[in-house]
């Protein structure tokens, strides 16, 4: 409860910050986006802590404080990347992750039209991260909803894909462009014959469905090696870099351009 009453502050007290993880294409090592990661510095007693989001996300979700706190991360994020645009250092994209509850909020798509909108990002800039947790319930709405952000001319990524419970057959009618394997698999591919297949599976698969595959959690040379030759299309992970702040993150751009 303590923690819900100050994450109510947090947005106002400045206290939540955005990181990028820089995303590189496979092929030829090209920056080719960033996802959005939330950290929050949060003041007490003039000591700042950093809270993980493993540990303020779910309290957000359960408090329904995930709706306000989502739209400023996804209205930040896209006002971030319009003024790198701006400022001659583009970034190509930036892949914001959506938690359970706000996609299912009825304002949602009203939500990501005003981001959109007010910062002026064109939408092909944006790619919402969603889980298959999230691809469960109301089917039909869940595909309308999917469809509309297609339209709308947004890009669409699974997230820890392999880890949840949906069916495959949901991948067929849902407008999913990207598959992001979950790092479970890239942690112990290079060890596990088993994780390797999957990997292999998961990529000619996403392949087939004219889906772009995004490995998480790539640390070694060995790894991105195995990837390559599988023709992983983007790698995202420490062997590339962690999550940077926003100025750290200009300062990568400006070195790659
Ligand atoms: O960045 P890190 O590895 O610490 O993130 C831990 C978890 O928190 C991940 O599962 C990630 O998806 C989630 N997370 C990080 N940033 C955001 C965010 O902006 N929105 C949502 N909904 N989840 C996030
Ligand atoms: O659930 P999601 O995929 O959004 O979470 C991404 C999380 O993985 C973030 O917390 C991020 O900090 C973390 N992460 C990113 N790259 C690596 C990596 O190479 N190794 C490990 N162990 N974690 C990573
Ligand atoms: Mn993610
Ligand atoms: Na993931």
């Amino acid at each position: 409860l303590n923690m819900e009453i100050n994450l109510r502050n947090a947005i106002a007290k400045n206290e939540l910050q955005l990181y990028f993880q820089p995303q590189y294409r496979a092929k030829d090592r090209v920056l080719c986006g960033a996802e959005v990661l939330i950290r929050w510095f949060h003041q007490v007693d003039g000591q700042i802590k950093m809270v993980p989001p493993n540990h303020f996300i779910p309290v957000a979700e359960e408090s329904g404080l995930i709706v306000d706190i989502g739209r400023w991360i996804l209205r930040t994020a896209c006002k971030q990347l319009k003024t790198w645009q701006q400022e001659g250092i583009p970034l190509p994209q930036v892949s914001v992750n959506i938690s359970a509850r706000q996609f299912s909020d009825p304002d949602f798509l009203e939500m990501v039209e005003n981001a959109l909108g007010d910062s002026e990002l064109a939408p092909e800039h944006l790619e919402l991260e969603i889980t298959e947790s999230m691809l469960v319930g109301d089917i039909k709405r869940i595909e309308l909803q999917l469809k509309r952000l297609k339209k709308m001319g947004i890009h669409l990524a699974l997230d820890d894909f392999g880890t949840g419970y949906s069916s495959l057959s949901y991948l067929k009618n849902f407008p999913i462009d990207v598959l992001k394997i979950d790092q479970s698999f890239i942690r112990e591919m290079t060890n596990d014959s088993r994780d390797a297949n999957i990997v292999r599976a998961i990529i000619e698969m996403g392949h087939s469905l004219g889906q772009k595959i995004i490995a998480e959690g790539v640390e070694t040379e060995k790894q991105l090696g195995y990837l390559v030759g599988r023709e992983c299309d983007i790698i995202q992970g420490y062997f590339f870099s962690p999550p940077l702040p926003g100025h750290k993150m200009t300062d990568l751009l400006c070195s790659e351009r």
